[in-house]
């Protein structure tokens, strides 16, 4: 980065030099809460042929997926919002990073500032991943196992893949200067407090690791080619590729960077498994699991008698999908799909080499599999359509989840039904 004049030039400099002097911190201006009794929590359109609308949340139907495209577009995604999406002007922006894990410690009101015109001279980058809420498909707790759990009713539709862009945290990281005793970082929202059962439990926030920081963390503004929408994190969010969804901090606001284990009630309360026979003690979600849908609608009507291609998505937060496997007939016999991407899971690595710059290749992720598989002439009748997939670090799908009490990681193989007519 080069020093040069204009708003934003000092802390450039500081950046590239990695040394900074106390700033002044600057911020709170910038947000407006959509607090106003009755206003909406999601900005965007969501019509019904595309979503299903929870209020708060909304999730993709996976019948309006198109076979032909492989990213999720983001008037496709799904929305998981604890408050409201706030509306945030990306001039008075700034990202703020403190704590004791930085080289130069520096307290809440000491915190460096990144403004947006700070983070965009950063060296940018894409990345492809799989992003998913952590309670995708929860309603199948209650329908396929008959232990209902607690949380929004997704069925399978809160899950998309995105190219995202933005710079790496760990370029920010190293550039402000991190203490070789760093262990933990924090990231908090600028939505509103999260208030639930008359308790506020400030900011919606999550902890993690520095290993993860310092491997593919992304500070996010941008997806498919253009800016982040309101709802999904704008002016930046934090993108923790293949982790549960609540990892992946919108609207970020801040950074703690800590010498000790942080926590926050989304890593100490939520998002942790408890019921069912876990213990006490669970660890906070990280990796997310093995998961398949069929690109059909819920209790789909068929044509009998014909030959036709059904389509699905097998996805998974650890590894690309190596095989599926599925069956037409309830689970009785098993073929294996075709599978549609290469073996990466992707393609979005080789579609855009602009933005790679230096040593940073971008596109270390990985996205969903498509697969197909050819049913020939069905008889009438009804029956459950399965997919079973295996991502390449072995990890495959069970046949029944475990209970939780919240509905987390249910990931066993759906029974999706049809009928033949
Ligand atoms: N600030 C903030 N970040 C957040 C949330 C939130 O409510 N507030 N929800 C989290 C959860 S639970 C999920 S699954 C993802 C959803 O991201 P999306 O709405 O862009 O799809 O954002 C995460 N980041
Ligand atoms: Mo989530």
């Amino acid at each position: 980065m080069t020093s040069h004049s204009g708003p934003g030039a000092t802390r450039r400099t500081l950046l590239a030099a990695g040394v900074a002097a106390p700033l002044v911190s600057v911020i709170g201006g910038s947000l407006t809460q959509r607090a106003t009794a009755g206003a909406p929590s999601i900005l965007k359109p969501l019509p019904a042929d595309r979503f299903v609308d929870f209020g708060t949340n909304a999730e993709m139907r996976w019948d309006s997926v198109d076979p032909r495209r492989f990213l999720t577009r983001q008037r496709d995604l799904f929305v998981r919002n604890h408050t409201a999406t706030p509306t945030i002007d990306r001039a008075t922006y700034a990202l703020r990073v403190h704590g004791d894990g930085l080289a130069d410690p520096r307290t809440e009101s000491e915190a460096h500032t990144l403004s947006w015109r700070d983070l965009r001279a950063l060296p940018s980058t894409t990345l492809t991943s799989v992003h998913e809420c952590t309670g995708n498909g929860r309603s199948l707790f209650a329908t396929q196992q008959g232990t209902p759990a607690n949380g929004t009713a997704w069925t399978l539709g809160s899950v998309a893949t995105v190219r995202w862009e933005g710079v790496r945290l760990r370029t920010v990281l190293r550039r402000l200067g991190l203490s070789p005793d760093a262990v933990s970082v924090q990231a908090t929202g600028l939505d509103a407090p999260y208030v639930s059962g008359g308790v506020d439990h400030g900011r919606v926030r999550r902890p993690f690791p520095i290993a993860k920081a310092l491997d593919d963390a992304l500070l996010a503004w941008g997806a498919d080619g253009a800016p982040l929408l309101p709802d999904h994190g704008y002016p930046l969010r934090l993108v923790l590729p293949g982790w549960v969804g609540i990892g992946s901090i919108k609207w970020l606001g801040s950074l703690e960077v800590s010498r000790r284990e942080l926590t926050s009630p989304w890593n100490t309360t939520w998002y942790r498994m408890t019921g069912g026979a876990y213990p006490v003690d669970a660890p906070p979600l990280t990796v997310n699991p093995v998961r398949s849908a069929w690109e059909l609608p819920w209790g789909a009507t068929l044509p009998a008698g014909r030959s036709q291609v059904l389509t699905g998505r097998s996805w998974s937060g650890l590894a690309p999908i190596r095989r599926v496997d599925v069956s037409l007939d309830g689970g009785r016999t098993w073929t294996p799909a075709r599978l549609e991407d290469d073996d990466r899971g992707g393609h979005g690595h080789h579609e855009d080499h602009r933005h790679h710059r230096g040593r940073d290749r971008g596109d270390r992720g990985h996205g969903w599999t498509r697969w197909s598989v050819r049913w020939r002439r069905p008889a009438p009748g009804t029956t459950a359509l399965l997919a079973r997939a295996t991502d390449r670090a072995g990890r495959t799908q069970p046949l029944v989840t475990p209970f939780n009490d919240n509905g987390y990681f249910f990931d066993a193989v759906v029974r999706h039904p049809v009928t033949v007519s």
